[in-house]
């Protein structure tokens, strides 16, 4: 599908009462929510950092984006999720110390819902008592997501933690500055580039035991 120019505007745009709307305007046209997500709305996302980043935006500017694409998700959302998955398992997912992004560790926990795990949104900010009390509770699979290069570090002390305390415990990492290779270095069982194949790793790391 090519990128629909009102909806990306209104989310770059931060225009929040416009961007449900039209969100829905796409889907009763009959378009795939995951093409709304990417090539509009992720795509108005990335635009926005980038006008940042070139200082033709600011702070306030991405957080009127954000919640204009929180808008735009609740909308999306459910449609997103829907999947035949049956009931799995239990995992939970956080994002890091230091890092307030929460939208895209939210699309992964909705997709994880709706592909059938039970999970636990551990929210933002987490400190790894948090990722271990949630392993202690159950949770087989801990995800960890993190939007600032100065947090991702954060991530090998949420896995040492782990690994050390809860053994049979396996944690996948992601967000925009992860990478395999990052991952690797720090011993990560997994690493979801995206929401889709963040489920598709917690799938394998199921299946696996
Ligand atoms: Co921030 N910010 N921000 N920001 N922000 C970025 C990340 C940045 C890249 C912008 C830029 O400069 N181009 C930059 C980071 C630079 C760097 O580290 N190298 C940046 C900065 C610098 C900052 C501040 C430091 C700015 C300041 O205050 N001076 C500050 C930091 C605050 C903090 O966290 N301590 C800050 C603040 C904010 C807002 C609060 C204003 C707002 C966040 C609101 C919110 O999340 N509720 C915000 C926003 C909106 C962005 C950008 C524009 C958009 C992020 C986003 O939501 N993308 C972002 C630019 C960008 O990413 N290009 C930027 C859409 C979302 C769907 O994608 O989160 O990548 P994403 O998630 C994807 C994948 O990454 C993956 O799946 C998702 C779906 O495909 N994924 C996982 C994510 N987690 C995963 C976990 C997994 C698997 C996959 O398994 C574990």
């Amino acid at each position: 599908m090519a990128r629909n120019e009102e909806l990306f505007n209104a989310v770059s745009g931060g225009k929040m009462d416009l961007v449900p709307e039209l969100v829905q305007k796409e889907l009763d046209a009959g378009a795939k929510p995951d093409e709304i997500l990417q090539d509009s709305m992720i795509a108005a996302m990335r635009e926005i950092g980038e006008r940042f980043e070139n200082e033709e935006a600011y702070v306030p500017e991405m957080l009127l984006a954000a919640r204009a694409m929180q808008g735009g998700l609740s909308v999306l959302e459910p449609a997103l999720a829907a999947s035949g998955h049956e009931a799995l398992g239990k995992v939970a997912i956080g994002t890091v110390k230091g890092d307030l992004h929460d939208i895209g560790k939210n699309l992964v926990s909705t997709m994880l819902s709706g592909a059938g795990y039970s999970v636990e949104d551990l929210g933002i900010n987490c400190e790894v008592d948090k990722f271990a009390e949630a392993a202690n509770k159950g949770a087989k699979v801990i995800l960890c997501s993190a939007l600032l290069t100065t947090t991702m570090p954060y991530m090998k002390e949420v896995i040492d933690h782990l690994k050390e305390n809860n053994k049979d415990v396996k944690v996948i990492v992601g967000g925009a500055p992860v990478s395999q290779e990052f991952a690797d270095s720090i011993n990560a069982d997994g690493y979801g580039e995206d929401a889709n194949m963040a489920v598709k790793i917690v799938d394998k790391l199921y299946k696996a035991g």
